[in-house]
């Protein structure tokens, strides 16, 4: 490793010698001085140069040198990669963290072209093109480092559970959600399908007697829309659990993993998010309201907003009326809207014991958005084959799936969530373009 000091850490240095390396932010140059702002992953500091223009006579090779220096500096473009060696010195009048390096030696490591593609106020379309320069800037790196936060939270919770990290294909033989948003690809003599979520297969853990699983990893949505909380790949956080009662179980572990992400994020991050977004993160308490769909539906119709299509899943705007409407009554962000028709849910969940036009399932909205889906899922084969059935699905093409019933499956559940979608809400983003690392959508396939 190149050695160097983050320039984080330079705070609790004594004065003296250190070496640094980053980004140039900027340069300016001043007849007897020039100051140079670096920046690294971790933080911007003040770099100073004394000028030498000129070269007296007789000069010896150190002012020789200083006057390349001086030249080099002048020379800088925004965004070369620089290392730095100097002198530490603490000084408050310093603005920028009350320190400053005096330069001795500087190293160009890359330099930038003179002109930035792109600038602060550029187009989101503008800075996706250019998305490598777009997370150099430090709100969209700090997004990144909330996330690892979370997921990491998410995982601790996980593994304390005794719970199984798995892998699922994401090239499969059928489809695994609505067949209507299913990417084909050419494989060998035949097709092959993206998975769209890993729902089969994380169910199959439970009949291979692991207990519980989660997966964190990529799905796919032949979606032809341009909102903003679609991608045609996106990063899904999957759960699957055995031996639960109903999706109640599955909702209480959905909010244990929630708070537990949240107060991370809020520990490592919450004085960063609320300079950043302007946003005071605080974590959810438990339990988080639960509302039946057709309840919710009444509720938002009373306020003067019918959802059009009443055998239909909220829409949009229903989302929205519905989380107003808890964050003012209930002093809430999540609500988890349960009981959903079996018309509108795929054929594995499983049905009310007793009224098998509901689903023992869930969506937890967030801020106005779904971010997740859950439920807990039909294990009797024979009733699973009925709902196939009834879906218009072919029991044949489903073979594979429906044998992980056959031989003994306990009572299961889990959920699926869109990562960036939480990440969005979180920051109170305007799109999942934002927080996702590099997304794709339908006219979105570079960089
Ligand atoms: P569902 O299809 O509702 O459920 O997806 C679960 C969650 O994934 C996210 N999501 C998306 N994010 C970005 N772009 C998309 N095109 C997109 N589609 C979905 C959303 C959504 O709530 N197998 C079930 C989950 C389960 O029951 O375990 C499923 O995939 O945040």
């Amino acid at each position: 490793m190149n050695e160097r000091t983050l320039v984080k850490n330079l705070a609790a240095l004594p004065d003296g010698p250190v070496t640094i390396a980053g980004w140039v932010e900027t340069v300016r140059d001043q007849k007897k001085v020039q100051f140079v702002i670096l920046r690294d992953e971790s933080g911007a500091v003040q770099v100073v140069n004394p000028a030498t223009r000129e070269l007296d006579e007789g000069a010896d090779d150190a002012a020789s040198a200083r006057l390349a220096t001086t030249e080099a500096i002048s020379a800088l473009a925004h965004g070369s990669f620089i290392r730095v060696t100097g002198e530490l010195k603490h000084d408050e009048r310093v603005k920028l963290g009350g320190l400053e390096v005096k330069l001795a030696s500087l190293e160009v490591v890359s330099e930038a072209n003179p002109e930035t593609p792109i600038a602060s106020d550029s187009s989101l379309d503008k800075r996706m093109d250019w998305r490598f320069l777009d997370l150099r800037n430090p709100k969209q790196a700090l997004i990144f480092r909330i996330q690892t936060t979370f997921l990491h939270a998410l995982r601790g919770v996980w593994v304390e559970k005794g719970l199984i990290e798995i892998q699922t294909p994401k090239l499969m033989a059928s489809a695994s959600e609505s067949r209507a948003e299913l990417f084909e690809v050419d494989y060998f003599e035949g097709k092959a399908y993206l998975a769209q979520s890993p729902q089969f297969f994380k169910q199959m853990a439970q009949a291979a007697g692991f207990g519980g699983i989660f997966e964190v990893g990529p799905a796919f949505r032949a979606d032809p829309s341009f909102t903003s909380r679609h991608a045609t790949e996106f990063t899904s956080v999957d759960t699957e659990v055995s031996w639960i009662d109903s999706h109640e179980d599955v909702m209480a572990l959905h909010e244990e993993l929630m708070v537990a992400g949240f107060q991370a994020v809020v520990d490592a991050h919450g004085a960063a998010i609320q300079e950043h977004f302007g946003i005071e993160l605080t974590v959810p308490s438990r339990p988080f309201p639960r509302i039946p769909l057709a309840e919710a539906k009444q509720i938002v119709a009373d306020r003067g907003y019918v959802v059009p299509r009443a055998d239909a899943d909220m829409d949009p705007e229903g989302e929205r009326q519905i989380s107003t409407y808890v964050k003012e009554e209930l002093g809430h962000d999540f609500v988890f809207l349960t009981d959903y028709a079996s018309s509108i849910r795929p054929f594995y969940h499983m049905r009310h014991e007793g009224d098998p036009s509901l689903t023992n399932s869930y969506d937890l909205i967030y801020n106005g958005v779904e971010i997740s889906t859950g439920a807990q899922r039909e294990h009797r084969v024979d009733v699973l084959v009925e709902q196939a059935k009834e879906k218009g699905l072919d029991p044949e093409e489903l073979g594979f799936y429906l044998d992980f019933f056959r031989y003994g499956v306990p009572p299961h559940g889990g959920f699926g969530m869109g990562l960036a979608r939480v990440l969005m809400l979180m920051l109170g983003e305007s799109s999942i373009r934002e927080t996702t690392y590099l997304f794709r959508g339908p006219t979105r396939l570079l960089p």
